[in-house]
């Protein structure tokens, strides 16, 4: 199958058929007026992966709709109606309600009664899906589906990152879903909805994919919003923002922000500089960046501030340094209007733009900033250069050093194993390098090829994954649908007591590609080699505690019994002069390990010894 985009490609001559078709189409499927639409949000976690533990401890992510807020406010300008249903936030809350774990057919049971109701009250003249994430796509089908199911004629457009970047694969699965709108579509929808009411010529649709006889047809000239476009505050209706982060997660810097502090988040900048060949930005959004009036994203945050009380806030940028003067105006006004909130750059900094520019981290500290996020990716020159990454080895050395002088800054950096022929010698450069910039965690992940991306087509031409597959499944080369350290737990709870024959993955030849099987493996060792292994040197009181809110986070939230971060914890607390809590720590650590054979033989292979816990009392 050839993929999509090659598709949209060839199809930018074909403009004028395409159109004819396509507004044929248009005229059938949308047989009245389109006054009242329904954007839908669908649950972001597939109905049976849901855990009842794991969502109780606010541990799933829960970001309002801040795409369907754009459109809706946009379309509002044209004075259509228009109603966000967010069945993700409408799941998780019923969940939180329930004292007793639910299973999946409750679950489908809740959204699809919302839905249905929903549909019956507002009685919409379409419906518009989101899905942003490739591991949404499931219940983005399931969603769509049943809308079908209960009213066959209602038209359903689907929209958002993963459609863009597999427009073929979400209509050909999903015969609900009309339409796909493409790309930023910002004009671009309101345009189509403006063409289905009579009030634009055809000439004006563009980023419309449908299938007709079968066959995949686009209009795939775009017209994305310009900088002026992008100056409008979103509009979140009946959402209560304001309830989000006492579901799930809103950004990555939970432990380090005032507790219970009400978050959401914000666009200031579209696209990004680079063009990584694993990362999928390039694609949707074009070429540069565009970015938002300073003046607007401050009234954006003062009005998420008034109106929900919100007191931190999550940049959505892919670029956020971009433009030195516009960036440093922005956190300067933020600072100097005093509107008392924190926030944090989750999505992460380019590594050389803050180096270039030290400035912009001294005004970032000023304004709020609580937390960082930094693309590294890979220590090997060669494999840098093969990703286009465009911050080199030299940045990252000066960006550790720069960093030091934040310490109220938690810094992160993203860490990446297991690119094609990536050989165990370039790995533990990764390590090494992550050790010596010192950085406050890192998150190491093993690559996932998205669809859209250059390193996508390079895995197919090896035959490393399927071509116009998700790869979301199997034992290849596949999408995240879990946390890594979620992965690992359940490997744990497979295999806690059986004894293991693992060796240390690190002690290979270092010429070896390690294999999926044993990439899985490694990961939990450089996880401890850029992460742990660290505490037994440190003794800088703000890293501690840095590390002391951290450790506290996986431990007793993000994953429970986990014998590495209690006994981190337990060294943390004791160096912090807390010896109760470090013996408390202590006794888990010992309990954890005398039933899993699974984490003693792992305890064995990291050289952890118990000896540092030695003096610590039990309590
Ligand atoms: C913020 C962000 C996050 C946030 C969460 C955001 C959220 N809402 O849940 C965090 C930090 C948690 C995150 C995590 C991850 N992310 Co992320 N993230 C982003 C980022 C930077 C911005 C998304 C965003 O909100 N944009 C702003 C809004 C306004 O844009 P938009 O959603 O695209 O909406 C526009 C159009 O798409 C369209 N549209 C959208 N919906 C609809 C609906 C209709 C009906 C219509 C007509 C139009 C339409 O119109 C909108 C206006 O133009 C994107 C990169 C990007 N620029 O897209 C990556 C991105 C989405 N993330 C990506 C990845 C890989 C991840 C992770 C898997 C990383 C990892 N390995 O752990 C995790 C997975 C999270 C999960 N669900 O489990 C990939 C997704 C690829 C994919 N196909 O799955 C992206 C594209 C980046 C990349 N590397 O290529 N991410
Ligand atoms: S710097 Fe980040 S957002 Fe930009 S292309 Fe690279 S990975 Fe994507």
């Amino acid at each position: 199958m050839l993929t999509a985009w090659i598709i949209m490609n060839q199809r930018t001559n074909n403009g004028n058929s395409a159109e004819l078709k396509i507004e044929e189409k248009i005229g059938r499927v949308f047989r009245t007026k389109c006054q009242s639409l329904l954007l839908i949000n669908p649950l972001q976690v597939d109905e049976d992966k849901i855990d009842y533990e794991i969502a109780k401890r606010k541990r799933y992510y829960m970001y309002p709709p801040y795409s369907l807020a754009l459109l809706s406010a946009r379309l509002q300008q044209y004075n259509y109606k228009v109603k966000i249903l967010d069945l993700n936030f409408e799941v998780f809350d019923a969940l939180h309600k329930k004292s007793e774990p639910i299973d999946e057919s409750e679950i489908a049971f809740i959204w699809k009664e919302i839905l249905s109701n929903t549909l019956l009250n507002f009685q919409p003249d379409m419906v518009g899906i989101t899905c942003t994430f490739t591991m949404g796509h499931e219940m983005m089908l399931k969603t769509s589906s049943f809308i079908k199911e209960k009213k066959s004629d209602l038209p359903i457009v689907a929209g958002g990152v993963h459609v863009t970047n597999a427009p073929e694969i979400v209509l050909k699965e999903c015969k609900s879903i009309d339409f796909v709108s493409l790309y930023e579509s910002d004009l671009s929808f309101c345009k189509m909805i403006n063409f289905i009411n009579q009030k634009n010529s055809r000439e004006k649709l563009s980023q419309i994919g449908t299938l007709i006889g079968g066959n995949y047809v686009a209009i795939d000239w775009r017209t994305p919003p310009s900088a002026t476009d992008l100056n409008i505050i979103p509009d979140y209706g009946e959402l209560d923002v304001s309830q989000y982060s006492n579901l799930g997660e809103i950004g990555t810097f939970r432990y380090w922000r005032p507790e219970d502090s009400l978050s959401s988040p914000i666009l200031s900048n579209r696209g990004c500089r680079a063009k990584c060949s694993f990362c999928s930005v390039a694609n949707f959004n074009g070429k540069g960046v565009r970015g938002r009036s300073v003046e607007s994203v401050v009234d954006e945050i003062e009005h998420l501030s008034q109106e929900y009380g919100i007191q931190h806030i999550t940049w959505l940028d892919d670029d956020l340094f971009f433009d030195p003067k516009r960036t440093y105006h922005l956190f300067d006004t933020i600072a100097k209007r005093n509107l008392g909130i924190t926030w944090d750059a989750s999505n992460g900094v380019i590594a050389s733009a803050a180096v270039v520019h030290p400035e912009l981290l001294d005004v970032a500290s000023k304004s709020g900033c609580i937390g960082m996020y930094f693309g590294i990716e890979s220590g090997s020159n060669q494999i840098l250069r093969e990703i286009h990454k465009p911050s080199g080895k030299k940045h990252f050395f000066q960006l550790g050093e720069i960093m030091e002088n934040y310490p109220q800054i938690f810094t992160r950096g993203f860490l990446i194993i297991g690119f094609p022929n990536e050989t165990l010698s370039q790995i533990k450069e990764t390590i090494d390098l992550a050790v010596t910039m010192n950085l406050d965690w890192y998150t190491v992940q093993l690559l996932t090829p998205l669809p859209s991306t250059e390193i996508y087509n390079q895995m197919v031409d090896m035959d490393l994954i399927e071509n116009g597959s998700l790869n979301t499944e199997g034992e290849g080369f596949t999408m995240f649908s879990v946390r890594e350290s979620e992965k690992q737990r359940r490997r744990e709870s497979q295999n806690k007591f059986k004894s293991s024959k693992l060796s240390n993955p690190l002690n290979l030849d270092l010429n070896t590609i390690p294999s999926k099987a044993e990439l899985d493996d490694l990961w939990l060792f450089a996880d401890y080699e850029v992460n742990y292994k660290k505490i037994f040197n440190e003794y800088n009181p703000i890293k501690l505690k840095k590390m002391q809110c951290f450790l506290k986070d996986i431990s007793d939230r993000m994953t429970l019994e986990h014998p590495i971060s209690n006994f981190f914890l337990s060294l943390v607390e004791s160096k912090l002069g807390n010896f109760s809590e470090a013996s408390k720590r202590k006794k888990l650590v010992v309990a954890y390990l005398s039933q899993s054979n699974y984490w003693d033989s792992r305890f064995k292979l990291l050289d952890i010894s118990l000896d540092p816990l030695q003096q610590i009392p039990f309590p």
